[in-house]
């Protein structure tokens, strides 16, 4: 395959509105940085870009928070989060921001080039306005209750309590967040991308061309978009903070934030040109250029359908791959900003990196573990012993044992210098560990030209593997005693360390594009400059010459303690903010609250059955899950079920229940759930089984 001319690699920008976790980083940040060493190493051309995204209501909402002003939080946050990124050794070519003035008229320049072409719409509908404050009220600005789960916290675009995305309308008892008066209805026009007319596009592109070589997750949730009819979105939103719509008759209008912000992905580029003398059209529109964007699986839409419109309609190339990820939890639960379940890259980087024996190798723990377990194909889990585990007995025992191992016996027995190879007496092992070497090299690069980062990443770790085995089935240490009588032996013990030496510089190169600072370790240690990592010279058995003399041995990688796992964990637990009790408002009525009306059909695609529970048994480390046998009379099924908080196992043994029978398996804590136990919930917030009056069959079916 020819490679493409050029590169464009993106990483999502981060709102500027507070520190990103470590969730972040697995999601758009370190595979994108992986992808662009290894392009690097390839020598090919690539710019890498990202910055902070500094519009949206976000934004000056934490400035409320915050008591300051939007232009004080973005400029905090975006030092923070650039120097997070430096820190955890992010190698972007450039680190730009939304609020520059060259983003503005390129977001700007783009809006007109669509709209003079006809390509958005205008339209104008009733929208809350807040007549204190004499402004029209976006999401953000608006809280009332949630139709769905009855929170009083829910905002015009989400209920955070429940998760269900929502527009303004649906809310209950509407209240701006800016004077806390109930807002009027007012008259607005928008601009708008009417999504639909772009359908044959979008199904040919995505559904057709890309369906087997973007991930299955990514096409899937693009087939939903697509399928669930795609509506006009508006790309205009009525705020003062943000790039201000370029047309007289928007005064007080600015660029919705997602209309700017991928947009953002091309000013850097723009900037990047300037600072480094290049052209940057090429790069967005040469079409012999390959666009790769990183992000998070909630990012998926904006950058499959949203913003490859955008880009078609401008002339411009399109993404040629997005591989998104999907989320990262933390010990068993989700991150949450709000929640303070999380671990930011701030204090990964304050507990490990920062610390007196931290430095490089601990950016490259993390990076390790990050990959290791990223969120691929499904969600993952962050676990502070797993994290632990990944560096002792991985990165510690394996990789760094095998360098370790060879830097001492190539001292102890070759006098420090790399000795000759013997090419007549060479055995099937040592043939075996050369042929290993070249298998390797041909299988990390398809893994990572396809973005399997954790796949590339194992198969390095497995050739350390193969090079400690190798180790020790030549046993030189042993050989060695055998000099005196045969000084011969001497060349077998040359051709071990020869090639383990050898193997060593091939590690180098392999695993730089994950762990950097690894590699650079590696080179010290082998006493030869950056142009080793080359990637062209991966799979090649001839990288240090003979009689080179090499560096004493330093360890690579130290032992995270069992003390600094306990203390990460206390932390955690101890910084969790319950999330507050919905406030019991006596002015408003008891609310009831009655989902959206649903047809007979929907309904009866639902399968209950009723189950008697025959064992129950606490999930470990899980406090709030059961598991549960529920015998449905034709089988018996494993159920995950979160009511360990109400219900002692026990206790429930022989309970008859109500199960949904058809609702798809779940994993949860690594136990398949297949079905659900349907509950009621009193208003103290007891759970209560919904069961037959009096003991009936088992299997007898609910309707
Ligand atoms: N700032 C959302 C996010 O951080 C948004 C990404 C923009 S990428 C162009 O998830
Ligand atoms: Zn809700």
């Amino acid at each position: 395959m020819i490679p493409p001319k050029r590169y464009l690699v993106t990483s999502a920008l981060p709102y500027a509105n507070g520190l990103k976790h470590v969730g972040h980083l697995a999601g758009a940040y370190i595979p994108a940085d992986i992808y662009v060493r290894y392009l690097r190493a390839q020598k090919r051309d690539v710019v890498f870009v990202c910055g902070s995204d500094e519009h949206g209501t976000a934004i000056p909402i934490q400035a409320t928070k915050e008591g300051t002003t939007a232009q004080a939080i973005i400029d905090k946050y975006h030092e923070a989060m650039k120097q997070d990124f430096e820190d955890l050794d992010m190698s972007f070519d450039i680190y730009h921001r939304t609020s520059e003035p060259i983003h503005h008229e390129t977001a700007q320049e783009f809006f007109t080039k669509l709209n003079d072409a006809g390509e958005l719409e205008t339209k104008e509908t009733e929208q809350y306005f807040d007549e204190e404050a004499n402004t029209f009220l976006a999401d953000r600005y608006i809280k009332g209750t949630c139709p769905n789960c009855g929170s009083d916290r829910a905002f015009g675009d989400q209920c955070e309590t429940c998760g269900r995305t929502l527009s303004p309308d649906e809310l209950i008892n509407p209240v701006s967040t800016l004077s806390g008066k109930t807002p009027i209805k007012k008259k607005t026009t928008h601009w708008y991308l009417p999504l639909g007319k772009h359908e044959q596009f979008l199904r040919e592109w995505i559904l057709e061309q890309h369906k087997d070589d973007w991930r299955t997750t990514v096409v899937g949730q693009c087939k939903s978009w697509i399928e669930g009819g795609l509506q006009s979105r508006a790309v205009t939103r009525d705020l003062d903070w943000g790039v201000k719509v370029p047309l007289k008759e928007a005064e007080g209008k600015v660029l919705y934030v997602w209309f700017d912000a991928p947009i953002g992905y091309i000013s850097a580029t723009k900037q990047w040109a300037i600072d480094n003398k290049k052209e940057w059209k090429p790069y967005w529109q040469d079409k012999d250029t390959k666009l790769v964007h990183f992000v998070g699986k909630d990012n998926i839409v904006f950058h499959c359908i949203i913003f490859p419109i955008m880009l078609k309609l401008h002339g411009d190339i399109l993404p040629e791959n997005v591989p998104a990820n999907e989320f990262l939890n933390l010990e068993g639960d989700k991150m949450s900003t709000s929640r303070n379940w999380k671990l930011d890259m701030r204090d990964y980087i304050n507990d490990f990196v920062k610390k007196e024996n931290g430095g490089g190798q601990c950016v490259d723990m993390l990076r390790y573990y990050l990959t290791q377990i990223a969120p691929e194909t499904k969600d993952s889990e962050f676990m502070w012993k797993g994290f632990q585990d990944a560096v002792n007995s991985e990165l510690v025992s394996i990789f760094g044992n095998f360098v370790n191992r060879t830097w001492v016996l190539m001292h102890k027995l070759c006098g420090g210098k790399v000795p000759p190879l013997h090419t007549g007496i060479l055995d099937d092992n040592d043939n075996i560990l050369i042929a290993e070497i070249g298998n390797a090299k041909t299988r990390i690069e398809s893994l990572l030209e396809q973005y399997k980062f954790r796949d590339a990443l194992y198969e390095v770790i497995d050739l350390s593997r193969k090079g400690n085995q190798y180790m020790q089935k030549k046993e030189p240490w042993i050989v060695a005693k055998k000099l005196t009588e045969n000084p011969e032996v001497q060349k077998s013990i040359d051709n071990t360390m020869h090639l383990c030496l050898q193997l060593t510089a091939n590690l180098a190169i392999f695993i730089n594009p994950f762990l950097p600072n690894t590699a650079k370790s590696m080179l010290h240690m082998m006493k030869v400059v950056d142009k080793l990592l080359d990637w062209e010279n991966a799979g090649k058995l001839k990288l240090l010459s003979i009689g080179y003399s090499l560096r004493e041995p330093q360890l690579l990688f130290r032992k995270i303690e069992d003390t600094e796992i306990t203390e990460q964990i206390e932390k955690l637990k101890s910084g969790l903010k319950k999330m507050e009790e919905p406030k019991k408002d006596d002015k408003k009525v008891e609310a009831v609250f009655v989902k959206q009306e649903i047809q007979f059909d929907d309904f009866s695609r639902i399968d209950l059955k009723v189950g008697t529970i025959v064992s129950a048994e606490k999930v470990e480390k899980a406090d709030k899950l059961l598991k549960l046998s529920v015998d449905l009379g034709f089988e018996t099924r494993t159920i995950v079920s979160g009511i360990a908080l109400h219900f002692k196992p026990e206790d429930i043994v022989g309970k008859q229940v109500t199960v949904v029978t058809n609702l798809a398996p779940r994993k949860m804590r690594g136990i398949e759930s297949n079905g659900m136990i349907l509950m009621a919930e009193d208003k103290s917030g007891k759970l209560h089984f919904i069961n037959p009056e009096n003991l009936i069959d088992t299997g007898s079916n609910v309707s």
